[in-house]
């Protein structure tokens, strides 16, 4: 399908390349030394090198870094453990899934389960001699965690908000298409984890990823307007679904979205993906496909930081880029079509669609499926997925919507929810919780400089008290916060966006808009505790003096433009 072309063919002189591309290319087919590192019991860890190829494999080494000073003191090595994602596209989840979901988060991992912004689930702290149990249990309902990380496709997004039209189930077909078409071709996670013998017969040539995979991670999203839930724009490929009198005709394609950055390093930036134009939905497959070798032949291999689509494309030129994706599809992109977004945040509470379903849609603060004195989570959704009438869909915006449920059993499951206390949950969060999102950060992620899950709450109550002091309670304003500037909870497209600096401080981003399709600009920097709740403050009280009729506060700030003392834009 494409030609091979010398990664850094644009880049003058030849730059030598980063040390995760020999390693990907001396993998033996992403193996390693992944089962000689399983079976060293002298240590919690695996061999470096494995650590970079295990991502393929959907899990990441990661150690305890609040016990970090506890363990050096005792002369102990780190606590490793390994965090596993699922590679669920479009966050579907069937309910004896999550009964064994539920099972195995029991016994092999923290107990918590992670929804991420990426519809999907992480469980962490699962030690090395509990990897292979683990996907042997999810191999058997037919769960895998492959290319979850690493430089491959990751989890294909879709908007969540489930059937609400014939078109949907359309749509997620799509999601599942793309995941499974961009799906390396190697059997090693089969080998490794799930001990499948070895077969010489077995061809394993992989006309797409090759020996070398891709530059970095590439991501592909779904959106349906006029939800965007999915953020469709942060992604590597956007694909906005075109819908005309009820049919869906095709796909408008964005390209070269990403969101992470690098403090002090200005050549690293968050950026949307920029509309390549409008495509049938039969070609749908064939351009994203080639959108990857494209990038797997001109991405940047020697500077991983500046190795996303979105550096590449800026490199070649959105032209050059274009004609080439034309060029290798023989397709000619046609004028976008009208697509309007208007809204990302998900439709909490209950809701029938076009099939007579219900629907229903739970605030989860940051995606944290646990239970505690007010609300039991995962005791609900355990039982609901014993009951085997309703099934569950992980949204965007780290909730969960449990679905598929008939008129007979509304009843039964809202009883479920109620005495778990996860209606009152949704019903009592205030408009600014129920949009916000963190991630992960402390204490399992090693890249976090700041808190974000396990700060935002607080936060939040804090910002809700400075929102009731100037009556805009019933305002939503996106609020999102990331431990570093990798931009995970996707702060740079929030109204309001927090970004860890240092222990304790955030850098503030202002201005995105509601519907996703504008990023915000930095405000002001390192900011405490106390310096947010003034910024707050005296925010709000500009925001109500003189907002337009209707105005989100986003909109608000980028026409009132605060960007002027220390102020940067991005
Ligand atoms: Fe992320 C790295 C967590 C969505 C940009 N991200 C990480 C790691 C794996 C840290 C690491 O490299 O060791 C974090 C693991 C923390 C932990 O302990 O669990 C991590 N990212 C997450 C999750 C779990 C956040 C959450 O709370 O939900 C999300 C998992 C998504 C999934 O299911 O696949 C998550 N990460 C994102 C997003 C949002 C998105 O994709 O919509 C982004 C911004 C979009 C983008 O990719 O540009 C994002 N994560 C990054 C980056 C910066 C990439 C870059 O281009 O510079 C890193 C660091 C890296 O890759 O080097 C990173
Ligand atoms: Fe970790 Fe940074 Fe991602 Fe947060 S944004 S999960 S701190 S990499």
């Amino acid at each position: 399908m494409a030609n091979n072309q010398d990664s850094n063919k644009n880049q003058g002189k030849p730059a030598a390349e980063s040390p995760v591309e020999r390693i990907k290319k001396a993998s033996k087919g992403l193996r390693g030394t992944l089962k000689e590192s399983l079976g060293d019991e002298h240590t919690g860890a695996i061999r470096e090198d494995d650590q970079s190829l295990v991502k393929f494999h959907g899990m990441y080494m990661q150690d305890d870094r609040d016990r970090r000073e506890e363990r050096a003191t005792k002369k102990l090595e780190r606590l490793y453990s390994f965090m596993i994602r699922l590679r669920l596209p479009g966050g579907y989840l069937a309910p004896e899934q999550w009964e064994a979901l539920h099972e195995i988060t029991q016994e092999h991992s923290t107990g918590v389960i992670k929804i991420t912004t990426r519809q999907t689930v992480q469980l962490h702290g699962i030690l090395k001699g509990h990897i292979k149990p683990t996907i042997s249990a999810f191999n058997l309902m037919k769960l895998d965690s492959i290319a979850a990380c690493g430089d491959v496709n990751r989890n294909v997004l879709a908007t969540a908000h489930p059937k609400t039209s014939p078109i949907h189930e359309e749509v997620y077909g799509y999601a599942d298409k793309i995941s499974t078409l961009l799906l390396p071709k190697t059997r090693a996670y089969y080998e490794v984890w799930l001990d499948e013998e070895k077969l010489a017969e077995v061809n394993e040539e992989d006309p797409m990823y090759e020996n070398r995979y891709l530059p970095r991670k590439f991501k592909v999203a779904i959106a349906i307007p006029p939800y965007n839930d999915v953020d469709v724009f942060t992604n590597d490929v956007g694909l906005i679904a075109i819908i005309e009198n009820n049919v869906l005709t095709g796909f408008n394609i964005a390209a070269g979205g990403g969101l992470g950055a690098t403090h002090g390093n200005a050549e690293t930036y968050p950026k949307l993906g920029i509309v390549l134009g409008y495509v049938a939905k039969e070609d749908a497959l064939k351009v994203v496909y080639e959108i990857a070798t494209v990038q797997r032949d001109y991405g940047n291999r020697s500077d991983r930081k500046l190795s996303r689509l979105k550096y590449t494309i800026k490199r070649m030129g959105i032209d050059t880029f274009k004609a080439e994706v034309e060029k290798r599809t023989g397709l000619v992109f046609a004028k976008p079509k009208t697509a309007v977004l208007t809204q990302r945040s998900d439709d909490y509470g209950w809701l029938k669609n076009h099939e007579g379903k219900w629907y229903y849609t739970a605030f989860v603060e940051n995606g944290r499926v646990l239970d505690n004195e007010t609300v039991q989570f995962k005791t609900a959704f355990l039982e609901i997925a014993k009951t085997k009438k309703a099934d569950f869909i992980f949204t965007a915006n780290q909730n969960i919507i449990i679905g598929n449920i008939a008129n007979k059993d509304k009843k039964a499951i809202d009883e479920i929810l109620t005495r778990c206390g996860v209606l009152q949950n949704t019903d009592k969060a205030s408009n600014v919780r129920k949009q916000a999102m963190a991630c992960v950060a402390f204490n399992t992620c090693p890249l976090a400089l700041a808190e974000a899950q396990r700060y935002l709450p607080s936060l939040i109550t804090k910002i809700d008290e400075l929102m009731a002091k100037h009556n805009v309670s019933d305002e939503s304003i996106i609020i999102r916060m990331t431990g570093c500037p990798n931009g995970c909870a996707r702060p740079y497209i929030a109204e309001v966006g927090f970004v860890g600096t240092a222990y304790g401080r955030y850098n503030m981003h202002l201005g995105a808009n509601v519907a996703g399709t504008r990023l915000n600009k930095l405000y002001r920097e390192n900011l405490n505790e106390e310096e947010i709740l003034t910024e707050m403050d005296g925010l709000l009280g500009q925001f109500v003096a003189n907002r337009k009729k209707k105005e989100a506060f986003g909109d608000f700030v980028m026409r009132e433009a605060m960007f002027s003392d220390s102020g940067v834009a991005i």
